[in-house]
């Protein structure tokens, strides 16, 4: 089993999406362990896109993601962070395929709706970053789970 970090960016909660979103990891069979919505404050934004702090967009980028409220999501399943990156579809929304979460809502690089983690490492890291423990129900036994896990 592998955790992602999940974040429902500002665009797509401003947009009415979140469901929609949310809709389509919950469809493909991975476990909610978190889930909340919050106001990313700048502190918090700047550690979670700290790989891109040299990068030019990243002023951009944070002032992006702390302009709206968000909805973060742990999300547990096999294979989950490659899972989840083909369920989002690719950074730029315009190459997306059609089918991905960027693909049928996204035109833009800078409003591309969706993060997940890209490791399964910065996937424990980012969890972390956003959920105290006693904020996740790791390993909860759903009851479909012999129907989703072989
Ligand atoms: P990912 O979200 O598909 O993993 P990353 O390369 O990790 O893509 O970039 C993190 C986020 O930074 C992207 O989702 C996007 O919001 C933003 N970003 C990346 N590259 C650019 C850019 O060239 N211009 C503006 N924003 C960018
Ligand atoms: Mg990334």
């Amino acid at each position: 089993m592998e955790r992602t970090l999940i974040i429902v960016k500002p665009d797509a909660v401003q947009r009415g999406l979140t469901g929609e979103i949310i809709k389509r990891f919950e469809q493909r069979g991975l476990k909610i362990i978190g889930m909340k919505l919050l106001q990313v404050n700048k502190e918090l934004a700047e550690k979670h896109y700290d790989v891109h702090r040299e990068r030019p967009f990243f002023a951009g980028l944070v002032d992006y993601i702390i302009s709206a409220p968000v909805v973060v999501m742990a999300l547990e399943g096999t294979d989950a962070i490659v899972a989840t990156r083909a369920t989002i579809g690719a950074t730029k929304p315009a190459e997306a395929a059609a089918g991905t979460i960027r693909g049928d809502y996204g035109l833009e690089i800078g409003r591309n709706l969706v993060h997940g983690s890209d490791s399964v490492e910065n996937g424990e890291i980012e969890i972390a970053n956003f959920f105290t423990e006693a904020e996740l129900c790791g390993g909860w036994p759903r009851d479909v789970d012999g129907w989703v896990f072989e």
